[in-house]
């Protein structure tokens, strides 16, 4: 079965282009026309790994192609994943399913409302991977990708494929757990890389923020039913500070680069969360409000 992949960025062609030299049927979806002639010129998608690039002839159409879509790898920022998602609606074929790699929380269900027919894979990804020119991505940290749908313990058959394509991979049903996990590490760190403009290692000089907010986003999670994610919160918040020391936070990054931010998935639905389990979470409230400021002032979008 084809693997349609919608949006060519970093995330996308990483998974793309490991699908393709497997062997395994893919068609990329392209925002418009235009792109797709300047994708076609330039021959396919380009990865980049240990310094060595590879030119892969990917196949390539626009959202208002003819083909059903079948298996779907929505691979846009959370902003742009409820249009996104909604374009491909009269393509979608009975039973499709859609896999969602979106970091942070919020998008994920504004997809599912969206497209009710359609099952919903949750996935949360520790690769890295960055564009280093058009159509070119480089692949810049090993991690790995956690996929699942709340409470089904049985993984689909298609997984053998990533195992096939080389992609790191393992079935969740404690999803959600993951993606709260990995959202809580973002609001812990990267609001304050922006603030300080400093690398995540630099956290190391502000403990007491560290602590404080770590310990409102481990009770926001126990509030939210997600116990298991905030298991040891601080140390594993202390750990990724360690071990990311020499790096720019991915909003640090968006920020630095002029790039709208991922705020309204990661700490916006933080605090969206705290008001609506009535909890209390003034260390947050004021990061947030903090961030937004900083966005303005840099005429950057708030959400
Ligand atoms: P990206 O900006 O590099 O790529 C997104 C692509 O989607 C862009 O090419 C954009 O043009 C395209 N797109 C958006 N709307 C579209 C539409 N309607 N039709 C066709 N294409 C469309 O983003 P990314 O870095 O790959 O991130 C994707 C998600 O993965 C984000 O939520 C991000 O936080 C998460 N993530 C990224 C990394 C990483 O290393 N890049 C790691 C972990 C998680
Ligand atoms: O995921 C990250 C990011 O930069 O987005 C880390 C390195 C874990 C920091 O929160």
């Amino acid at each position: 079965m084809t693997w349609h992949v919608l949006g060519a960025g970093s995330l996308g062609s990483l998974w793309a282009t490991r699908l393709f030299r497997a062997g395994l049927p893919v068609r990329l979806i392209l925002r418009n026309p235009e792109q797709l002639a300047s994708y076609r010129a330039s021959g396919g998608l380009s990865l980049v790994e240990n310094g060595h690039s590879q030119l892969y002839p990917i196949a390539a159409e626009t959202a208002d192609s003819a083909a059903p879509v079948q298996r779907l790898l929505l691979a846009c920022k959370a902003y742009d994943a409820e249009e996104a998602a909604a374009s491909l609606a009269p393509r979608l074929a009975p039973g499709a399913e859609i896999i969602l790699l979106q970091n942070g929380l919020g998008s994920q269900d504004a997809v599912a409302a969206r497209l009710p027919r359609v099952r919903c894979i949750l996935a949360s990804s520790t690769e890295g991977a960055f564009r280093d020119g058009p159509w070119r991505v480089v692949f810049a940290g090993q991690g790995h990708n956690w996929l699942g749908v709340p409470g089904q313990e049985q993984a689909p058959a298609w997984l053998g494929e990533l195992q096939q394509a080389g992609i790191p991979h393992a079935w969740s049903a404690a999803i959600l757990a993951k993606l709260w996990r990995k959202l809580a590490l973002n609001c812990a760190i990267n609001p304050l890389t922006v603030l300080h403009q400093c690398r995540n290692g630099d956290l190391r000089d502000w403990p007491q923020d560290v602590q404080a907010l770590s310990s409102e986003l481990a009770e926001l999670l126990r509030g939210c039913g997600q116990t298991e994610a905030a298991d040891d919160l601080h140390k594993e918040v202390l750990r990724v500070i360690d071990a990311t020391a020499a790096n720019y936070s991915s909003m640090y990054q968006d920020v630095a680069q002029g790039r709208r931010t991922e705020i309204t998935y990661l700490l916006g639905h933080a605090c969206r969360q705290a008001r609506q389990h009535g909890l209390a979470t003034p260390q947050l409230d004021a990061l947030h409000e903090r961030l937004l400021a900083c966005l303005a002032a840099r005429g950057l979008p708030l959400v």
